[in-house]
């Protein structure tokens, strides 16, 4: 098999340290693993929103789409029920996939529709200059905040897990090797798949040192149990003062929307690129 380079000749324009060089180190390296084990980088799209975040991109030489803000996931659902055999993969930062579109991300894990979603969750609104977004902690200062939020920021997780979703993890992308093995857990799920990766945005919020020192991964967590992955998600409501759990919180195998909708009469599905599942195993 001809063997694709993943570097694209765009340059780089993120901040020195910022988090999503991680992201996009681990996506690479995910990438890499699935051609290895025989899938044809021809099958991924890949999807963005607006915003710092959104220049991933540009950065990786495979099939891709600049979506508009927080339209990510109805951009993807289209790609997939368009040609079910593609690996559609969307990212989206906090503010898009949160404010801007957050109907957008609920209706796709209410529907289970077989995509994945990678929210870099900077807790900012980067691209734009520091503005506090909806999992802003209480008392972010920025720009649109000088005196501090006076919102308690949202818990994505609990959204995602009472919306329906069927994979529910965090990651830092700080823990590259653990953001790599969840990233794969998440592409090769059968369903919608929701990753919230702790991005600090060196520029405008620096949470490094929280994160490097609150963060763990947890391996007492039964992932098919939805009742503590509820438990497991409150542990951290977006202050500095908790620990913060990651890893996958809940996993389950439930009939995909796009299979329900069409029962094996889809316009591409015979002709195009073969389907994830037929090549690479899930990873558990
Ligand atoms: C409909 C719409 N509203 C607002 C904007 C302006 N805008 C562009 S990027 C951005 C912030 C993006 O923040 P986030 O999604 O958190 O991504 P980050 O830059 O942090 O990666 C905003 C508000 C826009 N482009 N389109
Ligand atoms: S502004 Fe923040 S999120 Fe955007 S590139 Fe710079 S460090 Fe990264
Ligand atoms: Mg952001």
């Amino acid at each position: 098999m001809r063997e694709v380079k993943l570097e694209t000749y765009a340059e780089n324009t993120w901040c020195k340290g910022c988090g999503n060089f991680g992201i996009l180190s681990a996506f690479t390296q995910v990438l890499k693993e699935l051609q290895d084990q025989g899938l044809p980088l021809e099958s991924i799209v890949i999807a963005s929103g607006i915003g710092c975040h959104a220049k991933i991109v540009d950065y990786i030489n495979v099939n891709s789409f600049y979506s508009i803000h927080g339209r990510v996931p109805p951009t993807i659902t289209g790609i997939k029920l368009a040609n079910p055999n593609l690996t559609v993969i969307g990212f989206a930062g906090d503010g898009d996939a949160y404010g801007e579109g957050i109907s957008h991300l609920l209706m796709s894990a209410k529907r289970n529709i077989d995509i994945t979603m990678v929210i870099h969750n900077n807790q900012v609104y980067g691209l734009t200059t520091g503005q506090f977004t909806p999992t802003s902690p209480l008392g972010f200062t920025g720009r649109s905040t000088p005196r501090g939020s006076i919102e308690e920021p949202i818990n994505p997780l609990e959204i995602m897990l009472a919306s329906g979703a069927t994979f529910v993890a965090r990651c830092y992308s700080g823990k590259l090797d653990h953001l790599v093995e969840v990233m794969k857990q998440a592409i090769t799920h059968k369903g919608f798949a929701f990753i919230d990766v702790l991005q600090p945005c060196f520029t405008f919020f620096n949470t490094y040192k929280l994160y490097n020192q609150a963060t763990y991964v947890m391996d007492d967590h039964d992932p098919s149990d939805l009742e503590s992955a509820y438990r497991r998600a409150r542990e951290w409501q977006g202050q500095a003062e908790a620990k913060i759990p990651l890893g996958v919180f809940y996993k389950v195998i439930k009939p995909t929307f796009d299979e329900k909708l069409r029962r094996g009469k889809a316009p591409a599905h015979d002709k195009g690129v073969p389907d994830i599942a037929s090549i690479v195993k899930p990873q558990r």
